[in-house]
């Protein structure tokens, strides 16, 4: 192991040398920084034909997007690797493969996906992957439910619990998502105009109670481990296929934390759409995000339900109709945690293309706004929406 320094182009590519367990290492010859996101170093490393062979990732000791001003712990790197390899063991087919991971130097060697693209962006432009919501939908029921009581034995579930304990990371989503974006803050970022609808969620009292509620059961239901940011920037897509990457943010939390941040990140393009495309491929994407939200739900919920059927260890959770029962309590915390991302990416520190990439002003505002009321209104309304139909026939009267 050595001590941790930032790595310069060339150090990725001799790290990747060393570690990635290529049978041809002395073909990779460059590297090419890509890290678009709020927190890391990504390196393509690149071979004498300019092929992209591996991803070497290192973690900075602060929040990159903002400077040394905002110090970040480094052992996110270390959580990010044993998350991903944990996920890999139960799916496989959806995880990026980590070739290697150091965490003194907080690097980690990940399989290349340069054949797939981030599905963002792809959302941004329009572009259908048909497959994808239900692959992520597999993906969350395999990961969420092997890694939670209903498979772990309970001693080694609790040495899990201890050793993804994220807090820092965890005090990020703390603050994001449950408490700057309802107070005077700041981190927040909105434009002037949003600022009366703004002003009307700080002074909600019944919606900053459900906010409390939520807030309480992301620090403390260990129900499984999470990816912890699983937003449509964190999801590579090809066709037929998709990969999880980034679960820097892992830990034990409440499953419904990861599906709201799914479905809330479809939703934010539901909003976005109108001001993204032209009216009728806006329409036909919009049909498309519905679609996406209820195959998302319907593969983890079926996905889940079988894998307990079949695979439930603890004797007393095994009690016919108890899977089905905790579902219904993940169903409504799903809804709640969805209404949070969507009013997070509009006001508060990190937002989204969905929204900000708008060109035009009034039309942006209109999709921010439609944002926060569906948020709110999902946060409000979560304990009498029963199913995803239901969901989807609420989403429709919102607008
Ligand atoms: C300071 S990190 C801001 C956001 O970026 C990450 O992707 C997470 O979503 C986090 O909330
Ligand atoms: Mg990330």
């Amino acid at each position: 192991m050595s001590e941790y320094h930032t790595l310069t182009a060339a150090g990725a590519v001799d790290y990747a040398r060393q570690y990635a367990g290529l049978a041809d290492p002395q073909s990779l010859v460059d590297a090419l920084e890509v890290g678009d996101g709020n927190l890391n170093l990504v390196f393509k490393i690149l071979d004498r034909q300019g092929i992209s062979r591996v991803i070497v990732k290192q973690a900075l000791p602060y929040v990159r997007c903002v400077g040394e001003s905002w110090p970040l712990t480094l052992d996110r790197a270390r959580i990010e690797a044993e998350t991903l390899l944990i996920h890999g063991r139960y799916c496989p087919r959806h995880t990026v493969r980590i070739l290697h991971h150091d965490p003194a130097l907080a690097v980690m060697i990940q399989e290349d996906l340069s054949d797939h693209a981030i599905w963002r962006c792809e959302l941004l432009t329009g572009t259908y992957y048909p497959h994808a919501a239900r692959q992520l939908g597999e993906y969350l029921a395999q990961v969420l439910f092997h890694t939670s009581d209903f498979y772990q034995p309970p001693q080694r579930k609790k040495a899990d619990v201890a050793r993804f304990t994220n807090p820092e990371m965890c005090q990020i989503t703390e603050d994001l998502f449950f408490t700057e974006p309802y107070r005077i803050h700041e981190r927040n970022t909105y434009p002037t105009a949003l600022e009366p609808e703004v002003a009307a969620l700080r002074a909600d009292g019944q919606l900053n109670l459900a906010i409390a509620g939520l807030k309480h059961r992301f620090l403390s239901q260990a129900e499984a481990l999470l990816h912890g940011d699983i937003h449509s920037g964190s999801v590579f897509v090809a066709d037929g296929r998709l990969k999880a990457i980034d679960a820097e943010f892992g830990f034990y939390g409440p499953m419904g934390f990861d599906m709201g941040t799914a479905i809330g990140n479809l939703l934010l393009n539901y909003c976005g759409l109108p001001g993204l495309l032209a009216l009728r491929e806006a329409a036909t994407g919009r049909e498309q995000r519905l679609q996406d939200v209820r195959e998302l739900w319907l593969a983890f919920s079926e996905g889940f339900l079988a894998l307990a059927a079949e695979k439930t260890a603890d004797a007393t959770l095994a009690t016919p109709g108890y899977a089905r029962l905790f579902l219904h309590h993940v169903w409504h915390d799903t809804l709640g945690f969805c209404g949070t991302e969507l009013i997070r990416r509009t006001i508060g520190f990190a937002h989204v293309a969905d929204l900000d990439g708008i060109s035009e002003e009034a039309m942006r505002l209109d999709c921010q706004r439609h944002a926060l009321s569906l948020g709110k209104m999902l946060i409000m309304a979560a304990p009498h929406i029963g199913d995803v139909d239901a969901l989807i026939a609420r989403i429709r009267q919102n607008g």
